[in-house]
């Protein structure tokens, strides 16, 4: 067996937030890739607009930095759980993986997660404890932490034989011994040298696997993977094999291997390397690309499943097509079943409806990017509250459960704990640093987590941090009662006023401005009350000859609760839709007048069927 001295192939895996990206920085602005005068900012390879407004990373991407005359192949990936999807697709192109572990919160289940699916795929680790420059970092209880989740993951004995570092990515530091000054992020280098593995080759003509696909107007589709046999070179005639063993026949266009951020042009690369090849138009991710003399197929990527649903379908409401550029059945379906392309843990399926689909992700976030991706791309449509996905395994109905970690505050204890109590939550540990910080452990059928978040922050004003990453399918717990108050339901279509909206908050909150567009059948807003009323927000004060009293000339409103896109999904509950459009994010209930609700409700009232939340 030879090996790529010149090459190492690590991928940087965490929880969320644990600086993953930042560490990126560092070693790309340490490897001297930008001119010194160069202006480069922060998060970098965070590119993506979403990725850069909401500070996380959604894609799992590439990189290279050269260090020592050795080409280190840098995958950087995600951290929250509902992109685990993300790190499954890549890992397998990297021999090691640097784990790194925030200095303060310690190992957390998406941690646990990543590690897990590294040991599994038998990477070398590097542990990085991170955030060196926090105050209050407890670097001997982290580092004793890791070490046990090691003990408990560990498959074979000399994946327990790990080198630990301590960083500031920030500062762009690293260093091997706690208490030494931190200079650069040398020290990080030297260790992935040393440690990480040289790729390793074998013999035999080119063969390599698709891990991700990304597209140019100019060269078309780019397959990008690792090489684990041979060589490829612009012209080489390959072929592809896809998920049912059928061999197709192409050309490779180009070659192209990472540096830095940039993609180089090359005549040949060589088994080891990461690469990006064009030509092959049809190629999915999960396919071998291989040498007409050798097609044998790679072990294909494995996905973990979805856990929540949501519909997707056609915009109905009042407004329908005077905001999106994709308003037919026809485009959102092309678009839904374009994504499966790329976005690996999706599952899309047609329903009885044909305006509607059915879209299954790995949790609320997943799902609710792809909407706001799609209302920037100019798609118009309506989607349903999220729901856990059951399946029946040996004849029992099981459904997800999550691990819920809180970091909060020990005021809010009792009122949370209330709270999950009623969402079938079991607390599993509970943990406090005697400076009035409390940890939060429970396990939660996904079920329960759906519409806790908005609530979770309004109960905590917002101090508070919660986690949740797939545990398990367990037996299914039963139905939970929907607690959420009724909505204030525009009884008339029109535009918002004042005096409307004055009168409907003296019935709860609302949710939009004056001079907002409604139609009957909106959600305008929450009422104090269990029940939904409807409420007339387009009606004006009577003009009479009397002069108005003071009180009326100037009604000052509540500034509007403004809810989010992830608010809104949040929200509503299953006789409610999100409408989705590039201008706006409206709520409405499926039935638009009273009178077909009322109706609804009295004959669902007949069939005595207890709802879901
Ligand atoms: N104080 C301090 N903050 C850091 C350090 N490294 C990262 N951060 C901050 O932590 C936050 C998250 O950093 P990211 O690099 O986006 O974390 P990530 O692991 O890539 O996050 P995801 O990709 O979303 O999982 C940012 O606000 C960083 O500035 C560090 O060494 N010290
Ligand atoms: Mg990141």
């Amino acid at each position: 067996m030879n090996y790529r001295s010149d090459i190492r192939n690590i991928a940087i895996i965490a929880h969320v937030d644990h600086g993953k990206t930042t560490l990126v920085d560092a070693m790309l602005k340490q490897s001297k890739v930008f001119r010194n005068n160069q202006v480069v900012g922060e998060l970098i390879m965070d590119q993506n607009a979403l990725e850069r407004e909401k500070g996380i990373t959604i894609m799992a991407k590439n990189t290279a930095v050269v260090y020592q005359g050795v080409k280190i192949n840098i995958i950087d990936t995600p951290g929250h759980a509902d992109f685990s999807g993300e790190v499954e697709r890549v890992v397998s192109m990297a021999d090691g993986c640097l784990l790194l572990v925030d200095s303060i919160e310690g190992p957390m289940p998406q941690t646990k997660f990543v590690l897990r699916l590294a040991m599994e795929m038998g990477l070398k680790p590097i542990v990085v404890i991170n955030k060196l420059d926090r105050r209050n970092s407890r670097i001997a209880e982290v580092l004793k932490l890791t070490e046990d989740l090691f003990l408990e993951l560990a498959i074979s004995a000399d994946q327990l034989d790990f080198p630990v570092l301590y960083a500031s990515a920030r500062e762009g530091t690293a260093v091997t011994e706690l208490g030494m000054k931190g200079k650069d992020i040398a020290p990080l280098f030297e260790c992935i040298l040393e440690k990480i593995p040289p790729p390793k080759i074998e013999s035999g003509p080119f063969q390599m696997l698709v891990s991700n696909l990304d597209y140019d107007s100019h060269n078309g589709k780019i397959a990008i993977g690792r090489i684990w046999r041979g060589k490829v070179a612009p012209h080489d005639p390959v072929v592809s094999v896809g998920v049912d063993g059928s061999v197709t026949h192409y050309e490779i266009s180009e070659v192209f291997t990472y540096l830095s951020l940039k993609h180089l042009k090359v005549e040949e690369a060589k088994a080891g390397d990461i690469v990006a090849v064009t030509g092959l138009d049809k190629v999915n991710i999960g396919d071998t690309i291989a040498s007409p003399e050798q097609p044998e197929a790679l072990p294909r990527i494995e996905i973990g499943e979805p856990t929540v649903e949501m519909t997707f379908g056609v915009n109905i409401s009042p407004f329908a097509g005077s905001e999106g550029r994709f308003c037919t059945t026809r485009q959102l379906r092309a678009r839904l079943y374009k994504e499966l392309e790329t976005n690996l843990s999706l599952r899309v399926q047609d329903t009885d409806s044909p305006d509607t689909l059915l879209v299954k992700g790995r949790g609320e976030l997943h799902l609710a990017i792809l909407i706001e991706t799609m209302r920037r791309e100019g798609y118009e449509f309506e989607v349903s509250r999220p729901e856990a996905i059951t399946k029946i395994v040996d004849g029992t109905l099981v459904e997800p459960v999550e691990v819920l970690t809180i970091d909060t505050k020990d005021e809010y204890i009792a009122v949370l704990t209330e709270m999950l109590n009623k969402r079938q939550a079991q607390l599993t540990d509970m943990r406090n640093d005697g400076h009035d910080n409390v940890r939060l452990v429970f396990h939660v059928p996904t079920k329960g987590l759906i519409g806790f978040r908005n609530a979770f922050s309004t109960a905590t004003r917002g101090e508070s941090i919660m986690n949740a990453t797939f545990l398990s399918y367990e037996p299914y717990h039963g139905d939970i009662i929907s607690t959420r108050n009724g909505v204030l339901a525009a009884s008339e279509q029109g535009i918002a006023v004042t005096y409307g909206l004055n009168n409907a908050q003296g019935r709860g909150f609302t949710f939009i401005e004056p001079g907002t567009l409604v139609y009957e059948g909106m959600i305008v807003g929450l009422n104090s009350r269990p029940k939904d009323i409807a409420i007339n927000v387009c009606k004006e004060k009577k003009k009479t000859n009397i002069r108005a009293s003071r009180s009326d000339i100037a009604i000052k409103l509540t500034p509007p609760i403004q809810l989010s896109l992830e608010q809104a999904i949040d929200f509503i509950n299953n006789d409610e839709l999100v409408e989705v459009t590039p201008g706006n994010i409206r709520l409405r209930k499926k039935l638009l007048t009273q009178g077909q609700r009322l109706r609804n409700s009295s004959s669902s009232r007949r069939s005595a069927k207890k709802q879901p939340i």
